[in-house]
């Protein structure tokens, strides 16, 4: 196998949103299937790994967390780099990381490529009596932004690989149809890249 590609598509995603609404958690649950209730430290971690099929093709999955940049707000563009699906999280039962998402939505206006597919998610569904925003308010922001929305919970693992595979698909179908109106695929679309070795998408600030 080595040297061998064993993958159709490969996709960068990325998890942006306030410290503490999950992003880890959520990237734990889809990559190894756990969760581990203590605040995990996200200092040092940079992506993880996971091959799905969508429609018989073998996609990879590379996904980035930030490594508790968000805290100081100083996501830089290297950290966007390469990316083509983002995914904003926010915390049913606080707020503030709610009315928070229109700013990490800028941020990636500004920083992420053109075209990029985005998804809002709303992490802790499974905290019913400490919500503070409900699903309808969820929605209407994604209207507004013009994104798909899906609650989930990285803890009673609900819509967690819904969310993923969403997000993945809508990204094939963008790679698709964009190396259909080229003839060719494109350079930059992520088909193919060789390679297991983390330059390969560029680096984490
Ligand atoms: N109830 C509940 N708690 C969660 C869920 N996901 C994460 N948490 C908790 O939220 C806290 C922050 O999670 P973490 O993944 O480190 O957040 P990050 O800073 O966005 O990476 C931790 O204490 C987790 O146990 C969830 O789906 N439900
Ligand atoms: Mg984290």
């Amino acid at each position: 196998m080595s040297g061998a590609r064993n993958y159709d598509f490969l996709i960068k995603l990325l998890l942006i949103g306030d410290s503490g609404v999950g992003k880890s958690c959520c990237l734990l649950r889809f990559s190894e299937d756990s969760f581990t209730p203590s605040f995990i430290t996200t200092i040092g971690i940079d992506f993880k790994i996971r091959t799905i099929d969508l429609d018989g093709k073998r996609v990879k999955l590379q996904i980035w967390d930030t490594a508790g940049q968000e805290r100081f707000r100083t996501i830089t563009t290297a950290y966007y780099r390469g990316a083509m699906g983002i995914l904003l999280v926010y915390d049913v039962t606080d707020e503030k990381s709610f009315n928070n998402i229109r700013t990490w939505f800028s941020n990636v206006e500004q920083h992420a490529s053109e075209g990029v597919n985005k998804i809002l998610i709303g992490n802790k569904c499974d905290w019913e009596e400490k919500r503070q925003v409900s699903t309808e308010q969820g929605q209407a922001l994604a209207d507004e932004l013009g994104i798909p929305f899906m609650e989930v919970s990285a803890k009673s693992n609900i819509n967690i690989e819904k969310a993923f595979y969403s997000l993945a698909g809508d990204i094939k179908k963008r790679l698709m149809d964009t190396s259909k109106d080229n003839g060719a695929p494109q350079q930059s679309s992520g088909i193919p890249v060789g390679g297991e070795n983390k330059g390969v998408a560029g680096g984490c600030c």
